[in-house]
């Protein structure tokens, strides 16, 4: 019998757990699906199948769920599934939580000290042919398009020699080629990380290693026509805590932010550092090369943002440190020093950002993220941050004009994901996932990308609520197997 899930905010309210694996056919639609969206939305939750072993565990350390909405002919289907790692088939044989808090395997029951750790709950991708679940801690798990069964943990024809691999890969639309980081690629709490290039065949290319000045959790970087840029924020693992059974994580802003830079087509030897404050960041919209110059937006807030980080840095919740605006950082390689120049892109604070896949690594204009805005409604209790995002902003970068679209009081927006329009010109579409608080149920809204201010141009209903989504990928029909097509 499976016992009850605490009481605290990471279990609790819309972080309730759902476990539901299920398919629902021809879902309700109100107003109309558009034609040329023609394809799957493929989303990752995690989704604790068992409570955790110890109570102050936390969201990310969470079993994965993929579902997907596969819409054709007008029509949408949803289907979800637990992603079946060996750590998920172990916790289900015995009936319970095996495994200790999250990435600390010195808390783990000893019957399972050789099973793999990983959960595969962030970000699915699709690339060569392959569906893969990613976790910034692991390798990549693939899964099937059409059915969502596990095919297994995915190690690159067995050529990865990194034990780690992002969960935000930069896909070059034009060649094709998928650019990877590891961090702790060498194990547990080791500086050394990992940069790889997959070929539009699927087969890895490059792999070079280097050492990061401290373990920082680097969870996302940017990657230009012409150069790779890894940015390190001061959230660090030590070995001996870890080792204690303390947390993986704690925040250190006394420590700098780190940035290295170096040419796409040099080695990590070429890496130029800049340094500035230390400061917390996750998700890049987007970045590029211009002559000497290399920008990349982003939001960073002074504090941490995860209740679970900084409860364990002993940091109390400064609002104030919350408050920072969506940024351009530019470094010019063509002057000396380790400095960069900030320029405010948006005032309204937040992130989950995207862009068309198109767009990445060049110039650009658009992009899409999610923010909490109080004239929106009061804050809700939802996701990791314990504070759900009410409002999807459309940016464009370079004027710096935004226009926004929220549902209002009483609901979350999670992050969008682009489907591109099949009518030239036209700028496609957002699909966002909702949560109705008041009615205990989730809507996905279809919004115009040009125009997102207007409102939904369709209202997809479930009738259940989906629990908090991290992130999602959109996936053309033409370019899945037929099998996986509607
Ligand atoms: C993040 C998410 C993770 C993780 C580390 O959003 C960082 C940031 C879902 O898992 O393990
Ligand atoms: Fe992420």
């Amino acid at each position: 019998m499976t016992q009850p899930f605490p009481s605290n905010n990471e279990y609790s309210g819309f972080n309730a757990p759902m476990r539901v694996e299920c398919d629902i056919g021809d879902l309700v639609v109100e107003g109309a699906l558009p034609k040329d969206i023609n394809g799957t939305w493929f989303r990752l939750t995690p989704d604790p199948y068992y409570p955790p072993k110890f109570d102050h565990d936390n969201f990310f350390a969470s079993d994965g769920m993929l579902s997907m909405f596969r819409f054709h002919d007008g029509k949408v289907d949803y289907k979800t599934r637990y992603v079946m790692t060996d750590r998920l088939k172990a916790e289900r044989a015995a009936g319970r939580a095996l495994f200790g808090i999250y990435r600390n395997p010195y808390t783990d029951d000893s019957s399972v000290k050789d099973v793999p750790r990983g959960v595969a709950n962030t970000t699915p991708v699709w690339h060569a042919d392959r569906l893969l679940m990613l976790k910034e801690d692991s390798l990549p798990m693939a899964m099937d398009p059409a059915t969502l069964a596990t095919l297994g943990w995915w190690n690159f024809d067995g050529r990865i020699r990194s034990e780690t691999v992002t969960a935000h890969p930069r896909i070059d639309f034009d060649t094709g080629e998928m650019f990877l980081n590891g961090y702790e690629a060498g194990g547990l709490a080791t500086r050394d990380i990992s940069l790889m290039v997959v070929n539009k065949d699927g087969r890895l290319v490059r792999e070079e290693w280097f050492e990061a000045p401290y373990v920082s959790m680097m969870h996302d970087f940017v990657v230009t026509k012409e150069h790779i840029v890894f940015p390190l924020f001061p959230t660090t693992a030590d070995l001996d805590r870890i080792k204690g059974g303390g947390p993986h994580w704690v925040y250190e802003p006394d420590k700098p932010t780190w940035v290295g830079i170096m040419p796409r087509d040099g080695s990590v030897k070429d890496l130029r550092w800049f340094q500035g404050p230390g400061v917390s960041a996750y998700h890049f919209m987007n970045g590029y090369t211009e002559g000497s110059k290399v920008y990349f937006d982003f939001s960073y807030t002074g504090g941490h943002q995860f209740p679970f980080v900084r409860d364990d840095s002993g940091q109390v919740f400064e609002p104030q440190k919350m408050m920072c605006p969506y940024v351009r950082w530019e470094f010019d390689l063509a002057k000396p020093g380790d400095q960069w120049v900030e320029h405010v892109l948006c005032p309204a604070v937040g992130d989950f950002p995207r862009i068309a896949d198109r767009d990445h690594m060049k110039d650009y204009d658009v992009g899409y993220y999610v923010n909490y805005q109080p004239q929106n409604g009061p804050p809700l209790m939802t996701g990791i941050a314990h504070m759900g995002f009410n409002t999807v902003t459309r940016l464009e970068v370079k004027s710096g004009r935004a226009t926004h679209f929220s549902l209002g009081p009483g609901t979350t927006v999670a992050e969008p994901v682009h489907v591109p329009s099949r009518i030239s010109g036209h700028e496609g579409y957002l699909l966002v996932a909702t949560e109705l608080h008041d009615q205990w149920l989730s809507d996905v809204v279809v919004l115009e990308a040009a125009h997102i201010e207007k409102g939904p141009i369709a209202r997809i209903k479930l009738p259940l609520r989906m629990r908090h989504q991290l992130h999602g990928s959109w996936v053309n029909a033409e370019d899945l197997p037929p099998a996986a097509r509607g």
